[in-house]
């Protein structure tokens, strides 16, 4: 359990005014640096343990019984017919797109991690980039309808910050328009949307199992479908195209997800739940010490759905007293390396802003979410009393801005 923020920990400063801030020459408040993405780490003797069974077996990898086991319990716990393990999110997706066989154009958001936008154009996929929803931050089904063209062929939704996208909204429109509809899942593993667990939404959802992410297999990703057939393709296609011996059936690559990953991963099944009440007590603990500052807020969770909160964002008004690239500059000097996911949008990052110039133009609210948004760090690693110290460079910066 992390405990909840108090005074700053002995020896570490208190920041009150200008003077105390590291930008201005004090000593930075953490010489251990406070990173977003510290991995949550279960019980490492459960884990070595598997390690020790999987050296013992001489089972490395290849669809081995650890990912075997592990794709199972993830089908039951997310309540999809298959999970098809992965070495990463985003050959996951690659394959999910190809799979699907998805060309053409596919409708995104530009605010998502560039993975989503690469695994498309990586296959030769136009990536038409929509406008979010500048409340949740979620794509926006106007701006998807909007972009729909007689080249599109399917729609890709991102659960942003573990969020669940518009489902309903976006499920309808590819119905009516005969889209597939695949979400990228990568933030909103044991998320809810409408109660049901994320994973057998659209025909197919991916999830990443990076370190960074709140559940993770160091490296690793899935993809969930309840389509029988799509799951065997992938399947497939994750191993070079194989169907048996000597027969490729389909184009392929490498997707497989090695044994000490599903090692990992089902260690931190067995977490879960802790890691989660890490996370929720952590963001209790940011709404307590953010409650006084005007011009911020904080990301909030729909109370009915189900969460992993793995990322604390705050958004800064544009009248706050520093911008925020001046506040991030502020918590780098300190050691929180805080982060400005996901400035400046994929449309702003090559091959996008060559390939697409004008994408931007039909962006608006991407813009303004982009140039507002700073993540925080949370999870089982996060110093007890980081909290406070990064609400107290908010607090002073807010007060007096940047320059003394
Ligand atoms: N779709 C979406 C919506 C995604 O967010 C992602 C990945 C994907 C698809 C693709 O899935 P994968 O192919 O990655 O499975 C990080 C992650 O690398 C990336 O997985 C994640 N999204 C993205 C949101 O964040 P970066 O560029 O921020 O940097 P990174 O990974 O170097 O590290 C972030 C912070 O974490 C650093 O301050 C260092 C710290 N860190 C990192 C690692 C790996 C640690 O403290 N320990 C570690 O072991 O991308």
């Amino acid at each position: 359990m992390i405990a909840p923020p108090g005074e700053p920990r002995r020896g570490r400063k208190a920041i009150r005014g200008l003077a105390d801030l590291a930008i201005h020459g004090a000593p930075p408040a953490f010489t251990d640096t406070v990173h977003v993405g510290r991995p949550n780490i279960g019980d490492r003797a459960a884990f070595m343990g598997r390690v020790d069974a999987m050296l013992d077996s001489r089972w490395l990898t290849n669809n081995g019984p650890m990912v075997q086991e592990l794709e199972r319990k993830l089908a039951d716990y997310l309540g999809v017919r298959h999970v098809v393990a992965m070495c990463n999110g985003t050959i996951a997706l690659e394959i999910a797109i190809r799979a699907l066989g998805l060309k053409g154009e596919v409708i995104l958001p530009s605010y998502t991690f560039i993975a989503t936008a690469h695994a498309l154009q990586w296959q030769e996929i136009t990536p038409v980039f929509a406008d979010i929803d500048p409340v949740t931050h979620n794509i926006d089904p106007a701006a998807v309808e909007r972009m729909i063209t007689p080249r599109t062929s399917g729609i890709i939704g991102v659960h942003l910050w573990g969020r669940a996208a518009p489902v309903d909204e976006l499920a309808e429109i590819a119905r009516r328009r005969h889209l597939s509809l695949m979400f990228d899942s990568a933030h909103a593993f044991g998320s809810t949307y409408r109660g049901r667990r994320v994973g057998a939404f659209g025909r197919a959802e991916v999830f990443s199992f990076h370190a960074t992410k709140f559940f993770n297999c160091f490296e690793g990703g899935a993809v969930t479908t309840n389509e029988d057939d799509l799951a065997t393709t992938m399947r497939y296609m994750r191993n070079f195209g194989f169907e048996t011996y000597d027969k490729a059936v389909h184009v392929g690559t490498n997707g497989k997800m090695p044994e000490i990953c599903a090692a990992m991963g089902l260690t931190n099944l067995d977490s879960l739940d802790a890691v989660v009440e890490a996370n929720r007590v952590n963001l209790a603990a940011y709404e307590r010490a953010f409650a006084g500052i005007e011009g911020v807020s904080l990301l909030r969770y729909d109370p009915r759905e189900q969460s992993n909160f793995q990322y604390v964002v705050a958004e800064v008004d544009p009248g706050f007293g520093a911008t925020r690239d001046e506040i991030v500059a502020a918590l780098h000097a300190e050691g929180i390396l805080a982060r400005k996911y996901f400035w400046p949008g994929c449309h702003n990052m090559q091959p996008f802003r060559d390939l697409y110039p004008h994408a931007g133009l039909l962006l608006p609210n991407t813009k303004s979410v982009a140039e507002r948004v700073i993540v925080l760090p949370t999870g089982t690693a996060l110093p007890p009393d980081a909290i406070e110290v990064i609400a107290s460079v908010f607090r002073v910066l807010g007060a007096r801005g940047v320059r003394p």
